[in-house]
C-alpha cells in the first residue's frame, strides 16, 4: 500500500485526542504527501518575506531523503552515530523506561533504523505507530519492519506531525513518544516548546517521551557538519531549489546559488542558507523575487540544546527527566521524560 488516504483511521474516542500545533505558519493541510498547493503557497510566502525564509520540511522529497541518509553517513555528520551508539549502549534502560505492554509513537518516522534498536529490546509491545508525511516512504518501512519483528502491531499514520495527528486507538499500560534525530531542532524553541506539549498530550498522564537531541559544542565541529568536505549537506541544501524548478516550474538555476552554513552564538544555532551569487529573478507561482547579490534564502535552523536549560524547560512543561542518556563527549544526549499533568 503506497497511497495515504486521509482519514487513514478513524480514531477511536479514547485516543481521539487531535493534537493540533495552530501557529507554526503553514497552513493545516491534514496528512498527506506534500501537496504540491502547499508547497507553492509555502513557498511564495517563504521568499516574500525579509529576509527571505523557508522550511526545511520540504527538503525531504525521494531525492532530498536520499541525500539525508547519506548526510548521516559523512564523517563529518557526528550526530546520527553518536545517537545510534547511545540508543545501542543502553537499549535495556529505554525499554526499562517504556515498561511492558507500551504502545511506541514516532512522529517523523523516517527510515525506523534508530526505532528498531528499542523496538527490538520492548517486553510485549503493544504495538509501534510511525508516522511520516511521506506515505510511500512510510509503507515500504513499515513492510520491512513487519517482516523482522512478524509479531509487532506496526499501525503507520500518514500525517505531517506539525499540524497534529490523530491516532489509532491501541489498548496499552503506556504510551511512548519517541523523537529522536535532533529533529527538535528545527523548530524555533517556542515551537519547541509546544510540539512538547503536543507529544506530552499524545502520550497522556503517566506517559513518556524519549527525545534526541543535539547538544552545544565547539564551532569548529559544528559548522563542518553542515558543511561537509564532500559537498553533500550543499547538495542537500540547493535540492530545494531544484524541486522549485522541477515539481512548481520555477525559473530558478540552482547553479546560480551557494551553500553556506554558519553557527549562530547566541541562539546557539546552526543556520543554513542559499547565498545568492549574483543579482537575479525567481519567477514562482506568477510571482517575481528579486535576489541581490549575496542575499540569502534561509533555508534552516538547527537549534543546539543546552542540556541544564532543556531540563528546565521540560519542567515547565510538566515533563520531568527520568533519564539522560549523553556520550563522553557530551554532544548529545537522549531523554527520557516523563509526562505528569498535562496542560
Ligand atoms: C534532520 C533536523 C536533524 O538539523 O542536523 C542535516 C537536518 N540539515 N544537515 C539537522 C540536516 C543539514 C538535521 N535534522
Amino acid at each position: 500500500m503506497t497511497l495515504c488516504l486521509k482519514p487513514l483511521i478513524t480514531p477511536a474516542p479514547s485516543l481521539a485526542r487531535v493534537t493540533k500545533i495552530p501557529a507554526l505558519n503553514r497552513p493545516a493541510d491534514g496528512a498527506a504527501d506534500n501537496i504540491a498547493s502547499t508547497f507553492l503557497a509555502d513557498m511564495v510566502a517563504g521568499l516574500s518575506k525579509s529576509p527571505k525564509q523557508t522550511s526545511p520540511k520540504y527538503f525531504y522529497d525521494a531525492r532530498g531523503s536520499e541525500l539525508f541518509e547519506q548526510i548521516m553517513r559523512l564523517p563529518e555528520y557526528y550526530p546520527t552515530r553518536t545517537e545510534m551508539g547511545l540508543l545501542t549502549a543502553h537499549a535495556m534502560e529505554l525499554a526499562d523506561f517504556c515498561g511492558p505492554n507500551c504502545l511506541l509513537v514516532e512522529p517523523g518516522a523516517g527510515n525506523l533504523a534508530k526505532v528498531r534498536l528499542l523496538l527490538k529490546n520492548l517486553q510485549s509491545p503493544a504495538g509501534f505507530i510511525p508516522v511520516d508525511v511521506s506515505g510511500s516512504h512510510l509503507h515500504h518501512a513499515a513492510h520491512e519492519l513487519r517482516l523482522e519483528q512478524p509479531g509487532l502491531n506496526v499501525l503507520p499514520v500518514c500525517a505531517d506531525f506539525t499540524t497534529g495527528i490523530s491516532l489509532p486507538h491501541v489498548a496499552s499500560d503506556r504510551r511512548v513518544v519517541f523523537f529522536p534525530g535532533s529533529t527538535l531542532g528545527n523548530f524555533e524553541p517556542h515551537e519547541a516548546d509546544r510540539l512538547l506539549a503536543s507529544f506530552a498530550q499524545l502520550a497522556g498522564q503517566g506517559g513518556g517521551i524519549i527525545l534526541g537531541v543535539d547538544l552545544r559544542k565547539d564551532p569548529a565541529i559544528l559548522v563542518p557538519a553542515y558543511d561537509d568536505a564532500q559537498g553533500v549537506t550543499a547538495a542537500f541544501n540547493k535540492n530545494l531549489l531544484h524541486r522549485l524548478r522541477d515539481e512548481l516550474a520555477a525559473e530558478v538555476n540552482p547553479e546560480q546559488f551557494a551553500h553556506r552554513a554558519l553557527y549562530i552564538d547566541d541562539l546557539g544555532r546552526v543556520e543554513m542558507h542559499l547565498v545568492s551569487l549574483m543579482a537575479q529573478t525567481i519567477s514562482l507561482g506568477g510571482h517575481s523575487f528579486q535576489l541581490e547579490v549575496g542575499e540569502t534564502i534561509h533555508t534552516e535552523n538547527s537549534y543546539k540544546q543546552d542540556l541544564t536549560e532543556l531540563v528546565a524547560r521540560c519542567e515547565n512543561l510538566g515533563l520531568q527527566a527520568a533519564r539522560i542518556l549523553t556520550d563522553s563527549r557530551q554532544w548529545f544526549a537522549v531523554l527520557c521524560l516523563s509526562v505528569g499533568k498535562t496542560t
